[in-house]
């Protein structure tokens, strides 16, 4: 299980029962997710805790575009948004014998690519058997404001060979391949470098990670219009200062996204969602 001792950002921790999360103000980040004492997601030894860059791992919020999925982006340099990098606040917690709940949302909303009307909150509820995470979107302006964002969340994996997902199907775009368009594999394992978007229109789907033919983590996607599958492998590791060159061998991204040129209506409310279990 991580500890966070060592973090100056500012942390709410949640317990109930025998399962605790951990959430960092700053970013509105999930760092930690255990479930009787099994910690669900993965945390480079590496990463800042200080606010000084995006925490690299846990569940960063990308918002209000995802990676590079903004026209104006290149000025500004600004991969996954403007809220991973920035302090939220605590709304609101409540507490009862069934789940802890707490809503969190962005402090700064000044900067020049902020949608103007569009605002977000982040519902984190931890319960006897599963964390889930709520993205909320609401645009409270007179115009349509694309929107892409996603739950970019960190699993941790015991042997990236002997790891697989199940509940993927249908073509991809693959980010590693120049947008090449690939076939979701029958067996999705990782042997090299994954960075694919696979867009999927179920109201809710499940994917679960195995370990060899054990399940290990159940998530439920729902809001999305695609997931992200991303694995950095030996290069892409080597070139991140917030990561240890044998990390990729610990963890899989597995990402509940609007990638597909979703816009939020004028006075419309929009829930990404995902449960990890
Ligand atoms: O979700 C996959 C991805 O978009 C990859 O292309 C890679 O950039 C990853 O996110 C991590 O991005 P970050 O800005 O956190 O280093």
């Amino acid at each position: 299980m991580t500890h966070f001792s060592h973090a100056s950002v500012p942390l709410v921790h949640l317990t109930l029962g025998e399962n605790t999360c951990v959430v960092s103000l700053f970013g509105g980040h999930v760092l930690s997710y255990t479930q009787s004492g099994v910690e669900k997601l993965f945390m480079s030894k590496q990463a800042k805790l200080d606010g000084s860059r995006p925490i690299r791992g846990g569940i960063p919020v990308c918002w209000p575009w995802f990676g590079q999925l903004h026209p104006d982006i290149n000025e500004h340099k600004l991969a996954h948004g403007l809220v991973r990098q920035q302090l939220w606040e605590l709304d609101a917690k409540v507490s009862t014998t069934k789940s802890v709940s707490i809503t969190l949302s962005p402090t700064d909303l000044t900067h020049p690519l902020w949608p103007q009307g569009l605002t977000c909150q982040l519902i984190i509820t931890l319960t006897h058997d599963h964390l889930e995470v709520k993205l909320l979107s609401h645009n409270k302006g007179e115009k349509p404001v694309p929107l892409s964002c996603a739950l970019h969340s960190y699993f941790a994996i015991d042997d990236l060979p002997e790891t697989s997902l199940s509940g993927i199907t249908g073509e991809y775009s693959d980010n590693a391949n120049e947008g090449a368009i690939g076939s979701t594999p029958e067996t999705y394992r990782f042997t090299g470098e994954v960075d694919r978007i696979h867009p999927n229109t179920d109201n809710i789907l499940s994917t679960d990670i195995y370990h060899k033919d054990r399940p290990i983590t159940a998530i439920t996607h729902a809001g999305h219009d695609s997931l992200v599958i991303w694995n950095p492998w030996r290069n892409k590791s080597q070139s991140f200062v917030d990561f240890a060159d044998d990390e990729y061998l610990q963890m899989i991204c597995v990402e509940t996204a609007l990638t597909q040129h979703f816009e939020l209506a004028p006075h419309n409310h929009h829930q990404l969602i995902q449960t990890i279990a």
